[in-house]
């Protein structure tokens, strides 16, 4: 191998829900583009996150959390996570700090996958007294044979880089699967619909965030450089709809006006955007709608 021969590959981002891998995605790239929120089971497909640089390209692969799926939709998301375990060049097992070891989880996901694995432990800002990362250290590399053991913090950024840095190093020789100059392979339409859909599950509760989907219906660039987006927000009631719009469309007006800001950061524009909200029962269990939103 050359000194600086050019390297690219897959790395998937792969854990339990709410650990921090959307977190983790985000710090990486330096860009918002897939939602993150204290709910678990935030992240609903396979997201593609491009980072590169003049000697390499990391396709990084965000995957939601994996859990006990009862329902049409979390079982869909469950197999997307399960089908990026294979196919990659290396795995980013993703883990709470803070939480307990599961034993069985993190030996099956390690049998199962078909690449190294490097156990990331996350959220070490919150491990109090610090001395307590040794044990959780020592507890995990019990379990297998890492060849490399990563506490970071994808929140504050600590040691970040120095993971991506690890994961170059062990990259092989190739060449960039993507334009240099993407951050994702995804449409600008999808992450504008991910960055509503964020707002919803972070300013709704209970039940609502998860029966809800966002479709952003017209994205158009105007002359006067301002992006004009349409999306309609589908939840499964009547009595959600309701709960979405708000008391004189205040609930509406808070997600449409964060999700802009979010959205103007990333297109680096101006952003006119409009919502409308509709009802669709059931929704995350009939076929032809989980397709059409790319959820099956
Ligand atoms: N304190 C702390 N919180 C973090 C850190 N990383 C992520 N979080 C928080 O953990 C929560 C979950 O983060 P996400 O990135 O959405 O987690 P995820 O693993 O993608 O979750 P799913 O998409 O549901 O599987 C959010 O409230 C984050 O702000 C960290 O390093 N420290
Ligand atoms: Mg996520």
């Amino acid at each position: 191998m050359t000194e600086n021969a050019y390297k690219s590959g897959f790395v998937s981002i792969i854990g339990r829900p709410n650990v921090g891998k959307s977190t983790l995605l985000n710090r990486i790239l330096g860009e918002k583009i897939v939602a993150v929120s204290d709910k678990p089971q935030t992240t609903r497909n396979v997201i593609r996150g491009i980072l590169s640089d003049e000697s390499s390209q990391i396709v990084f692969v965000d995957t939601p959390g994996i859990h006990t799926a009862r329902t049409r939709i979390n079982r869909a998301m469950v197999d997307a996570a399960m089908s990026a375990v294979t196919g990659i060049d290396i795995m980013l097992l993703v883990v709470d700090a803070t939480q307990r070891i599961e034993e069985p989880f993190i030996r099956d996901i390690c049998a199962k996958s078909g690449a190294p694995v490097f156990l990331v432990l996350n959220k070490i800002d919150q491990v109090e007294p610090k001395e307590k990362l040794f044990s959780v250290i020592e507890g995990y590399s019990r379990l297998h044979d890492f060849p490399e053991i990563i506490p970071i913090s994808a929140q504050s950024g600590s040691n970040v880089e120095r993971l991506v840095n690890l994961l170059r190093e062990r990259l092989p020789e190739g060449v960039p699967f993507f334009p240099e100059d993407i951050l994702t392979d995804l449409p600008e339409k999808f992450i504008c619909a991910e960055l509503i859909r964020e707002k919803v599950f972070r300013l709704t509760t209970r039940e609502i965030p998860y029966g809800t989907a966002v479709v952003v219906d017209a994205f158009q660039e105007r002359e006067n450089g301002v992006v004009a987006i349409t999306a309609t927000i589908m939840v499964e009631r009547d009595t959600h709809k309701g709960i979405i719009i708000g008391k004189q469309g205040s609930m509406l007006k808070k997600i449409g006006q964060q999700a802009r800001g979010d959205i103007e950061r990333l297109l680096g524009t101006r952003v006119y955007l409009e919502l409308f909200v509709q009802v669709q029962e059931r929704w995350t269990e009939r076929t032809a709608m989980l397709r059409e939103l790319g959820y099956e």
